[in-house]
């Protein structure tokens, strides 16, 4: 584990919003009934977790800035550090009652993503990371996977929803890693999706469209565990590009030239 100051407030943080969260998970599946759905009871459950964590970072760190998924931005006197905040990714999962949702805080530092942490209720798993200190589930360091052969790997990506992004890019895409990873899942979070390359359970992983909230714990999350992290295209950082794309550094460097070449 990483024992520090930072870390504490952000673990506290998470736990004390996924314990909300948990809860209300319980009551979704008895609302699936109704013809309206559990739409507006998901919706208060996410601003009541976003308040939480955003009521305990600003307790700790009052100067910081913050950008929230729900709640917009605040701007902090301190002007080189910034929260970047999903208190539920996931959430069409979590509307729907698939058991596979997390809260995620990712803190910036001069541009920098210097520690994240990504927690999932339902399995009880807390995934820690910061610069310099390696990444962690609950007490066990992390190492991405080291298949360096992409018919034996398992490649997460992110779909577009509905009215959002490109399908048409989407399905070139996938249609080319298709051709040939061992195998792809779509698991519906983006933060767990990235947490799940820092531990070796997906051996890649790439989306687009995605806000900084989904990514910025997750980032730094896969950094430490040795991976590599870039945008979609190979080029550029993430958090600007706003896509993403993983691995180790051997399948990082073959699935940019896959999605390189799908949009050729
Ligand atoms: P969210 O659950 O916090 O919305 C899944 O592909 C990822 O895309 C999730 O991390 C999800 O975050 C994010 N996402 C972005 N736009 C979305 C949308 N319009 N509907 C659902 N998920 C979206
Ligand atoms: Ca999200």
């Amino acid at each position: 584990m990483i024992s520090s100051p930072l870390m504490t407030v952000m673990v506290d943080a998470a736990r004390k919003a996924a314990r909300g969260l948990k809860r209300d998970f319980g009551e979704v599946e008895n609302l699936q009934v109704s013809r309206k759905g559990p739409g507006d009871f998901v919706s208060a459950a996410d601003r009541k977790a976003e308040e939480v964590v955003r009521d305990a970072l600003l307790k700790a760190r009052p100067g910081y800035g913050m950008i929230l998924e729900e709640g917009g931005t605040i701007e902090g006197t301190d002007k080189s550090h910034t929260w970047h905040v999903d208190p539920l990714d996931g959430t069409t999962n979590f509307l729907h009652g698939i058991p596979h949702f997390a809260v995620s805080i990712g803190l910036e530092r001069e541009g920098q993503i210097v520690a994240g942490v990504i927690y999932d209720p339902i399995k009880d798993e807390l995934f820690v990371a910061e610069r310099g200190k390696g990444a962690y589930l609950n007490n066990r360091r992390l190492r991405v996977a080291a298949r360096t052969d992409m018919t034996d790997a398992v490649a997460g990506y992110g779909t577009p929803y509905l009215g959002k992004g490109s399908h048409q890019v989407l399905l070139r895409e996938l249609g080319a890693v298709m051709a040939v990873a061992g195998g792809t899942r779509r698991i519906g979070s983006a933060a767990l999706d990235l947490a799940s390359v820092a531990c070796g359970r997906l051996d890649v992983y790439w989306e687009r469209d995605l806000k900084t909230w989904d990514m910025a714990a997750g980032i730094i999350m896969v950094r430490e565990a040795g991976g590599f992290v870039t945008s979609a295209d190979g080029a550029s950082e993430p958090l600007a590009a706003r896509s993403i794309a993983c691995g180790n550094e051997v399948l990082h460097r073959e699935l940019v030239a896959i999605l390189r070449k799908a949009n050729a």
